[in-house]
């Protein structure tokens, strides 16, 4: 059995002071750094949106953070700008260890936006990752990191329909927690199979 643990979004714009802050973000830096010697392989991924990308309510006329509207491929939350290439709130928490094996980059595509670290929003563009895992001989996956109920949610449902047998370690995560959204998570990823851990 070989066991990865997946940093989701550890970055500056999703901690405390960021432009999209989960509260008690920056929390989980120490816990998930205290995981990682655990487990086989280590694994973080880094929303990294061009300016201007598609998820930003700046992008449409009219519209505020947090609104939804109907992008080709579905429903979608727009977002206050966030985690922009090359920026600040882009980056890594300071404070997170570096020694990774790979760095994941999603949400790069000007239309389309990318929670899943397997798949973007369109349910069908695959990032490489699963290939990457199954290549190496992963079988199992511990998930951690920003936010719980968009980012690690849509991780842990994707990984759990390719087969992966999926731990979600909710120490340490956090959530943005929108309209009922962690409830919904929890919802379903425990009927997907994705094992909750506190
Ligand atoms: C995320 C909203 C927009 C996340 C990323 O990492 O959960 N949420 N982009
Ligand atoms: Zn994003």
């Amino acid at each position: 059995m070989t066991h990865a643990l997946i940093v989701i979004d550890v970055q500056n714009d999703f901690c405390p002071g960021g432009a999209l802050a989960v509260p008690g973000g920056d929390a989980v830096v120490p816990v998930i750094n205290g995981m990682m010697d655990r487990f086989d392989a280590v694994i973080l991924t880094q929303d990294w949106h061009p300016a201007g990308h598609s998820s930003f309510a700046s992008s449409h006329a009219g519209a505020s953070p947090y609104d939804m509207i109907d992008m080709p491929y579905g429903p979608q939350v727009l977002w206050p700008d966030h985690c922009v290439q090359g920026t600040d709130g882009a980056a890594f928490h300071r404070g997170l260890r570096a020694d990774g094996d790979l760095i994941l980059r999603k949400g790069f595509r000007p239309d389309i936006d990318s929670y899943s670290a397997f798949f973007e929003n369109d349910r069908t563009t695959a990032t490489g990752l699963d290939g990457y895992l199954r290549t190496r001989g992963i079988s199992d996956l511990t998930l951690v990191g920003l936010a719980t109920d968009f980012c690690v949610r849509y991780s842990a449902v994707d990984a759990a329909k390719l087969g992966f047998a999926v731990t979600v370690d909710l120490a340490a995560c956090r959530a943005i927690d929108l309209d009922g959204s962690l409830t919904d998570a929890v919802a379903e990823m425990t009927s997907s199979g994705v094992r909750l851990l506190d």
